[in-house]
């Protein structure tokens, strides 16, 4: 038996809650500069900017709701007979409001803040701001406590691990453009595990699937989920 599932998730899962995706028509990336907004060298520009940046996604991020797809993959996680590992590049925290128990967030969480003087992490307020202290040393070296461009993503040897040990691969809402996520499936694929793409429209590594089932992920993935649990 197929027990044990790996899956990774993209922005295009939380799409239908209303969260903006990256690379799409209108995307996050269309509106801002990457460069400015999403690495180290540009918080340290302009740590205003960013902020606004976070900020913004943080009160859209609770102002959103999970959808059929989070809540399928919690169900997933509740009532396969195997292990389900949840790895997500998205930094909201929609995967735990559906009751996904585990979940790596191998980007960051957006309701997370740290500082980087003392490594402490604490629950991000709404707004955040260049000027907040550190609620443990008092330095104002507080960020959001997200991976940016150039930056190593979290816990990436427990995901090799993962990935290695998985008999099924699922990749869900994701381009497959940003590394080293979009080298996952050709870990899984060299783990000899079974890759399923499900995603809008081809990705750029559709390719690489064993499998794939094109459409929205509020409707794909439960679909996937009742015959994962029927055949199971
Ligand atoms: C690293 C947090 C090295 C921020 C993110 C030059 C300099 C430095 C690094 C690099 C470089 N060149 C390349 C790199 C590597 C770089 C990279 O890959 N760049 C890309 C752009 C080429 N990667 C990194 O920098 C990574 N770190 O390499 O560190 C290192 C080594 C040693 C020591 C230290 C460091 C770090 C990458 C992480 C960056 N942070 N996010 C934030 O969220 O603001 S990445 C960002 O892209 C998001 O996390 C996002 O999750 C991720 C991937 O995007 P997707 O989730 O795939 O979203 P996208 O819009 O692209 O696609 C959505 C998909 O959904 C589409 O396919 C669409 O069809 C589909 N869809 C839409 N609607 C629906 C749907 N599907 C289903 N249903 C729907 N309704």
């Amino acid at each position: 038996m197929r027990n044990k599932i790996v899956i990774l998730t993209g922005a295009g899962i939380s799409a239908e809650s209303g969260l903006g995706t990256f690379r799409d028509a209108g995307g996050l990336w269309s509106q801002y500069d990457l460069e400015e907004v999403a690495t180290p060298e540009g918080f340290a520009r302009d740590p205003a900017k960013v902020h606004g940046f976070y900020n913004a996604r943080r009160a859209n991020a609770k102002a959103a709701e999970p959808n059929a797809a989070h809540i399928a993959l919690a169900r997933l996680e509740r009532d396969w007979p195997g292990q389900v590992v949840l790895i997500t590049q998205n930094i909201d925290d929609l995967h735990e409001r559906a009751g996904h128990q585990r979940v790596i967030h191998m980007h960051g969480e957006l309701m997370e803040a740290k500082c980087e003087a003392c490594d402490a992490h604490w629950e991000a307020p709404l707004q955040m701001l260049p000027a907040d202290a550190c609620p443990e040393c008092g330095e104002h070296a507080t960020r959001p406590d997200i991976v940016w461009f150039g930056e190593m993503p979290y816990d990436m040897d427990l995901i090799e691990q993962h990935i290695t040990s998985a008999d099924l691969f699922a990749s869900i809402g994701t381009s497959g453009q940003v590394f080293p996520a979009a080298g996952f499936v050709m870990q899984a694929n060299a783990a000899d595990a079974r890759t399923v793409e499900l995603n809008l429209e081809p990705s750029e590594l559709s390719g690489m699937f064993d499998e794939r089932h094109e459409g929205l992920a509020s409707e794909v993935v439960p679909a996937w989920v009742n015959r994962l649990l029927a055949g199971s």
